[in-house]
């Protein structure tokens, strides 16, 4: 674990406070590190995984993969790894993407039977020539790896699956049907920015239905020039403004994350409005981290939280919204 000495040391600036530093004026976006950010508060648990490997010095990779791992383990999120919400033909299939501090990158999408796709991308990443592997072959791929294959379908899955089956409805509830996809960043105190991203999807989807969360560029981007973004919620809005890379693009050009991250939003808000769609019933939450370890997010609407872990601790932060 590094001792006080030691993070001042591998600190940007020391003892200088960190916040979001979003429209508070101040100009530089300073930060701190090793720091990781995840969405939604619940990620305390995934921070604190993370936590033990940034806090010894070590990489930021490994650190993202060992958080999100965290829920993608645990049943009681229904919106990431084993006991996710299933489709609406009762199926739980699973995205995911990784990214590291070289920008080399590694996704699985539509991934079925296999609890931590995390890892699996990173395989991809890591021994294949491809970036993303789908469905069958995702598997095949999974197997040849030596992952476990296991039933992801939960009884309290299926129960909340069964429950929907009476009305049908595909009409996701604002933070809470799809609450809960882990996003990830790390910078570690080598200064090496790294992202992970990872999800059971929109619940009550249709079958083969991917979202933002696997896609290099929606929802999650790594650029170590600039920073790093990752986002939750309806994956459908993200893709189509291509969320997380216009973020990066955005704090590149000096813009501050929590700025970087409303700009992104002020973007699908827009879309929308040109569209004629209405957002009442639509989520996105951005998370952004800078390459000095400042960080910020914004959303769509209230109720998107954040946690973050630097050398001030392990916390909960609430998002800024629009709506
Ligand atoms: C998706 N963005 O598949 C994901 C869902 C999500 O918290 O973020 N859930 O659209």
């Amino acid at each position: 674990m590094l001792n006080r000495k030691q993070f001042l040391k591998t600190g940007l600036l020391g003892t200088i406070p960190l916040s979001g530093l979003g429209f508070s004026g101040k100009k530089k976006h300073v930060g701190s590190k090793p720091v990781v950010i995840a969405t939604w508060f619940t990620a305390l648990r995934a921070n604190e995984a993370a936590w033990e490997i940034l806090g010894n010095g070590g990489y930021a990779l490994d650190a993202v993969e060992a958080g999100v791992m965290v829920e993608e383990n645990d049943p009681k999120n229904m919106s990431v790894g084993y006991g996710g919400r299933p489709d609406r033909e009762g199926n739980v299939s699973l995205d995911a993407c990784i990214m590291d501090e070289r920008g080399e990158c590694g996704a699985v999408v539509f991934l079925q039977n296999y609890k931590n796709p995390i890892s699996v991308a990173r395989k991809v990443m890591e021994e294949t020539p491809h970036i993303m592997l789908a469905g069958k072959g995702a598997q095949q791929f999974a197997k040849e790896q030596g992952f476990e294959e296991m039933d992801l379908l939960t009884p309290e899955a299926k129960k909340a699956w069964e429950n929907w089956l009476k009305t049908s409805e595909y009409k996701p509830v604002v933070n809470i049907e799809n609450h809960d996809t882990i996003g990830m960043l790390a910078l570690d105190a080598d200064g090496r920015l790294c992202g992970a991203c990872t999800t059971s999807g929109a619940a009550w989807k249709m079958h083969g239905r991917v979202g933002d969360s696997p896609i290099i560029g929606a929802g999650l981007f790594v650029d170590p020039e600039a920073g790093g973004a990752c986002a939750t919620g309806l994956g459908e809005e993200v893709v189509k403004t291509a969320g997380s890379a216009l973020i990066v693009e955005m704090m590149r050009q000096g813009h501050s994350p929590e700025e970087a991250c409303k700009i992104a939003v002020d973007r699908i808000i827009s879309r929308n409005k040109k569209a004629g769609k209405s957002l009442k019933n639509t989520q996105v939450g951005y998370l952004a981290l800078n390459k000095d370890g400042a960080f910020g997010a914004y959303s769509i609407q209230k109720g998107f939280n954040y946690a973050v872990y630097n050398e001030d601790g392990n916390r909960r932060l609430d998002s800024g919204f629009r709506v």
